[in-house]
């Protein structure tokens, strides 16, 4: 048996909009036929994906009749009890129409913001028909270029606003739906408002419903914004809000490859499947691991299915390579943490007795400035566990 082959309890998902993506970019059309997504649900099944995600537009065109509607959902939900399929993500395109020019729930026309409203419930019903338990927020338009056109607070008040407003519309209608917000720097916009998870972190703590709502990250724009991924994504497991991930791979400072997961940084791809797999002994996330990233202009259909088993594959053999690295028993020794039964308890907490001791002591600055780390040693060996020289 392939130890590589995916199963579903390696929760494995991917959009619509990316095995089903034709290939157009700002410089040409389309390369590949748009599948119908019966069939995108079909070969994702022969894959070994265990989830489909959509957009309300990727199923039901905008405009679409309430009968066509219901037609394409029923043909949907019949594909995935085919072919065993779940749902386990929905969001809401709020940035291909024009309307949405100048944003969607921070744009400055009261009717714009109130259809994006109306179009996210529409789109949160279909979501939840569907069997979605997480619903994802990417504000495509949602930034400037002419920034003088509204204060940048205005836009944090109305993103709010709108959040706040969509989390009573799920607790009203007892849907058992969470919110992950997805964070992007810029493109399609200048500069995109929130840029990073941690931005989004902070305004999760400012809703009236924060623990409905958590992240969504995705490695490309992270890695746009020249930051640490697996930084971002650690600190939002510690603050129990990763939701949902954005698996897909990026070079910094490109426009937005959504590339396929590990083709690109693979010593970051390795640390962070360590960490959502938690093989150091830490937590493991629990969600579903949704590739958003689409396959390269050059292929046909045959290379989408390619794009897509080598993204599932890549992520089992990373994790195979963590679990292995972190057995070893020298990398154990070289990050073993240091325990000091004096130092411990005085560290914990303050109190004027613990600062006071503190002070008594007599510290070593030089003698702590001068030992080496052995972190070399660490990462050369993580590096040759990776390229697969030991267990
Ligand atoms: C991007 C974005 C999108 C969103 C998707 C879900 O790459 O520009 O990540 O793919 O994730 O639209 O809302
Ligand atoms: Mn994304
Ligand atoms: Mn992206």
């Amino acid at each position: 048996m392939d130890p590589f082959a995916p199963t579903p309890e390696d929760r494995f998902s991917f959009g619509l909009w990316t095995v089903g993506n034709p290939g157009r970019d700002p410089f040409g059309e389309a390369v590949r036929p748009v599948a119908k997504p019966t069939h995108l649900v079909q070969k994702l099944a022969e894959c070994g994906a265990f989830g489909v995600n959509l957009h309300d537009n990727d199923l039901v065109p905008m405009g679409a009749s309430a009968s066509e509607r219901d037609l394409l959902v029923r043909e949907f939900q019949v594909a995935l009890k085919d072919h065993g399929l779940v749902v386990p993500m929905a969001t809401t395109n709020l940035f291909s129409h024009p309307a949405f020019k100048d944003g969607a729930f921070t744009a400055n026309d009261p009717r714009v913001r109130a259809f994006a409203v109306k179009k996210s419930m529409d789109a949160i019903d279909l979501g939840v028909e569907l069997g979605a338990k997480i619903y994802v927020f990417w504000g495509g338009r949602e930034g400037t270029e002419a920034d003088a056109c509204r204060d940048p607070r205005t836009a944090v008040a109305r993103m709010r606003e709108a959040l706040n407003y969509l989390c009573e519309y799920v607790r009203d209608q007892r849907y058992e739906l969470c919110f992950a917000l997805e964070a992007k720097p810029n493109e399609p916009r200048g500069d995109m408002y929130f840029p990073t998870t941690g931005h989004m972190l902070h305004l999760i703590s400012t809703l009236d419903h924060p623990e409905m709502v958590g992240v969504n990250p995705e490695v490309a724009h992270e890695n746009m914004s020249g930051l640490s991924f697996v930084h971002a994504v650690a600190q939002a497991m510690e603050a129990d809000k990763l939701f949902h991930i954005d698996l897909n791979a990026q070079k910094i400072g490109r426009y937005d490859q959504d590339l396929r997961f590990g083709s690109e940084d693979l010593k970051q791809a390795f640390l962070l499947v360590r960490l959502l797999e938690g093989t150091s002994g830490t937590p493991r996330y629990q969600g579903p691991r949704h590739f958003d990233s689409h396959a390269y202009r050059t292929e046909d259909e045959a290379g989408v299915w390619e794009f897509a088993r080598g993204s599932m594959r890549t992520y089992k053999i990373l994790k195979a390579r963590a679990q292995a690295f972190d057995a070893d028993k020298e990398v154990r020794g070289l990050i073993a943490e240091r325990k000091d039964a004096l130092l411990d308890p005085l560290m914990a907490r303050y109190s004027a007795a613990n600062a006071r001791a503190l002070r008594g002591l007599t510290h070593d600055p030089a003698a702590l400035g001068s030992a080496g780390l052995g972190y070399e040693r660490l990462d050369q060996r993580m590096i040759e566990f990776l390229m697969g020289v030991h267990g």
